[in-house]
């Protein structure tokens, strides 16, 4: 073709395509070609950077004046191990540190209480009392250092050891600054580091921000939370939604206890998960700070500190995959530039080897690396908000806009997060999205690179993972808890922890002010906790999943069909429908796998029970032997697969022989192979393709059937 035709190609392209609509991975609509005719009617245009509604970002200069904090979350084993972490990093380029706790912390249990053996230490720091946070933090200056940590559930004991620690180090509460994520709703909908109802764990959040605003006013009193719902499943549209609704609630809260709009909006931060979807990523963020400006203006907030949102950004997690791990690296590159064109205020980067285990030393060190090279070496500071006026990137920000706020509505005309939390509306819809996510990746729809097309041969080597002896961690820890415990004056503690009951029972006192005296008096995390257990008992949560629509989605597909096939053989034989149960053992709350699987292996043909979250080996046991389970299905991926899935398999082969047990998560070979050699069936690897995981299935029944 000669270049007139080439050119009369391009033009027929441009008319005929332009108004073409695809549908990219989000729920975002994406044209092919976007024109100046895309702008009409966007109503954020021309506004300017550090102004409302602040879609260019928060402040005027944005990081030609100061870059994004490096932030990266990090934590493990005990304090001492998480200390040398945090100072290595700092001492190599990290601007602030993010504390992640280990899963017993979380959900307000000491080192020493059973229900949390196996976690300790595993995916985060142990921290039982003031004296660990005074070991997390020593020689680091806290009246210099921002510290952010992730805390819901156990937010009072552990923020007040954080405030005691620095307190007795000589950093009075007024100079910390840093966060605390103390955003309790998105643990009902998805993360499930609650400890009690949500009623009562609101008015923890409200006392918690108050006590901060009166005296720790520098501290980000929360981190309201999308992260999370797109790491369960939820599009760009859905996790701004219900992040937003989420910190609306808060606010509404606090107004309602007589704070001001003003006050609350200053010390209010948020934290967006990046995924792979580029563009709609970039326009996400900038969107969340055009709704929630129009939010906090209608609320009455009038100055730019309360209207604009200021957020931390987290690559995918869920985006790495544990086939050729390197690939990992590019993910989290790209998607950490979407952040930082999104305009965000503090970012973390994945390592690349996190879908296999914990990460190793160099894997850090190269994730952080990689935000050092974009501050440093690519130039992406010197200009603030390079997308503004691209027509595709300022219309899709206002599609995402207006989408947001329908849903908004939406969840609003339900009677708010709360209803939707208790109602289960949220938690099916996230729900729903992942099933859907999954087929589209298991019938070839989403290309993932390396794991359902371009799959190469030859193995990745073997990474350098981080290995967790967990119980060296819990037997210092269960040493350092009794020494505490003798040198403490026990009347003190008891006096304290029992005002603290009080006040949650009357309504009286701010519980953060109590909790710290508590701390201050040496109560470990688990005792505050437990006395706050004795007026509020631990919540309980059912779990559920929806059959039909991953089925649905892969109706016409041959892989697919095999599968059920095969169940259907297998019914046949047995004379009745294979019964499987899904189970969640120890701390672990992660359970978008288990539930996608759940959903997957109904409509395949299986008869499916979905355990209860939190459960201890043996109740997991009870589990199987009430649902008369022919495989027993554990995802973990916390790490203390080891003790918790071992243990299920030698109680069952005892309790109920006939049943098998297969895993599935974040299981290093090595680990899979001994657990196979103790009588473990399958290990189901990340990223296997849904028909894979039903054949698993079909072949455990069979075998164990046979055996
Ligand atoms: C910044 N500043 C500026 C400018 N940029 N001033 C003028 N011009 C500028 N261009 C000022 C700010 O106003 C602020 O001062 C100070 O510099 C620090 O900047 P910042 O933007 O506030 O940055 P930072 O302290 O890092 O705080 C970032 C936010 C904070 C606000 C987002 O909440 C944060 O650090 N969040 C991190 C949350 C986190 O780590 N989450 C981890 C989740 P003032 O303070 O005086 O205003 S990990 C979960 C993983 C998954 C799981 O759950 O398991």
């Amino acid at each position: 073709m000669n270049r007139e035709g080439d050119m009369r190609g391009d033009r027929d392209f441009a008319d005929e395509s332009r108004d073409a609509v695809r549908h990219g991975p989000s729920a975002v609509p994406l044209k092919a070609l976007y024109t100046a005719s895309d702008l009409e009617g966007v109503s954020h245009l021309g506004s300017r950077p550090g102004e409302a509604p602040f879609v260019r970002g928060p402040h005027a200069s944005m990081y030609t004046q100061k870059p994004w904090t490096i932030r990266q979350y990090a934590g493990y084993a005990d304090a001492a191990d998480s200390n040398l972490a945090f100072r290595t990093a700092l001492a190599e380029g990290a601007q602030g540190l993010s504390v992640a706790f280990d899963l017993p912390t979380h959900r307000g249990y000491d080192s020493d209480d059973p229900a949390a053996a196996a976690d300790v230490g595993m995916a985060g720091v142990a921290i039982d009392s003031v004296e660990d946070m005074k070991r997390l933090f020593r020689q680091i200056p806290l009246d210099r250092v921002s510290v952010s940590m992730t805390m819901n559930g156990a937010v009072l004991p552990v923020l007040a050891a954080f405030i005691v620690a620095a307190q007795e180090s000589g950093v009075r509460p007024e100079a910390l600054t840093g966060t605390i994520q103390n955003d309790i709703l998105k643990e009902y909908m998805v993360r499930n580091t609650w400890i009690f109802a949500p009623e009562p764990s609101l008015r923890i959040v409200a006392d918690v921000v108050e006590y901060l605003a009166e005296r720790a006013p520098r501290f980000n009193a929360m981190s309201v939370s999308g992260y999370h719902f797109q790491e369960a499943g939820a599009d760009a549209v859905l996790e701004l939604a219900l992040t937003l609704s989420n910190a609306r609630t808060y606010v509404d809260a606090l107004v309602t206890r007589g704070m001001s709009v003003e006050r609350i909006g200053e010390r209010l931060s948020f934290f967006f998960g990046v995924g792979t979807d580029f563009f709609v990523e970039i326009a996400k963020l900038r969107a969340a700070r055009v709704v929630w400006a129009g939010i906090m203006s209608e609320l009455g907030a009038r100055g730019a500190r309360a209207q604009a949102l200021r957020m931390h950004c987290q690559t995918s997690g869920w985006s790495l995959t544990a086939q050729h791990p390197q690939n990992n690296i590019v993910r989290t590159t790209i998607e950490a530039m979407a952040a930082v064109f999104g305009g965000t205020q503090s970012l973390h980067t994945n390592a690349y080897d996190e879908a296999l285990a914990l990460p190793s030393a160099d894997a850090s060190r190269l994730a952080r690396d990689t935000q050092l090279i974009m501050q440093h070496e690519m130039g992406l500071c010197d200009v603030i908000d390079p997308w503004a006026g691209s027509y595709m990137m300022e219309s899709i920000t206002d599609d995402i806009a207006g989408r947001v706020r329908d849903l908004m509505t939406q969840i609003a005309t339900q009677g708010g997060v709360v209803e939707a939390i208790r109602s289960g509306w949220v938690q099916q819809r996230i729900h729903e999205a992942a099933t859907r996510t999954q087929a589209r990746i298991d019938s070839g729809q989403r290309v993932v690179v390396g794991v359902n097309r371009f799959r190469s041969p030859e193995a990745d080597p073997p990474s350098n993972c981080l290995e967790i002896d967990g119980r060296q961690v819990r037997a210092r820890q269960v040493r350092q808890l009794a020494e505490l415990k003798t040198r403490r004056d026990d009347v003190l503690v008891a006096r304290a922890l029992a005002a603290l009951a009080d006040g949650a029972r009357d309504g009286t006192g701010n519980l953060l002010a109590l909790t710290i005296e508590c701390v201050r008096a040496r109560a470990t995390i688990g005792e505050c906790t437990r006395a706050l257990e004795g007026v509020w008992p631990r919540y309980k949560m059912p779990s559920r999943f929806s059959s039909g629509l991953y089925g649905e989605a892969r109706m016409v597909d041959a892989a697919w069909r095999d599968a059920c096939n095969r169940v259907s053989a297998l019914v046949t034989r047995l004379g009745r429908l294979p019964r499987v149960l899904i189970a969640k053992v120890g701390q672990d709350g992660h359970d978008r796998g288990a539930k996608t699987v759940a959903a997957a292996l109904t409509d395949a043909g299986f008869y499916v029970s979905l355990g209860a979250l939190f459960r201890s080996p043996g109740e997991v046991v009870d589990d199987a032997i009430a649902a008369k389970a022919d495989v027993v299905g554990i995802s973990s991926l916390s790490g203390a697969h080891l003790d918790l899935v071992g243990e299920v398999v030698r109680t069952l082969r005892v309790r109920r022989p006939m049943a098998a047990v297969v895993v599935g998560g974040i299981i290093p070979d090595e680990h899979a192979r001994f657990l196979k050699r103790n009588g473990l069936f399958a290990v189901l690897g990340p990223g296997a393709a849904m028909e894979s995981i039903v054949s698993s299935f079909v072949e455990t029944v069979e075998l164990a059937l046979a055996s």
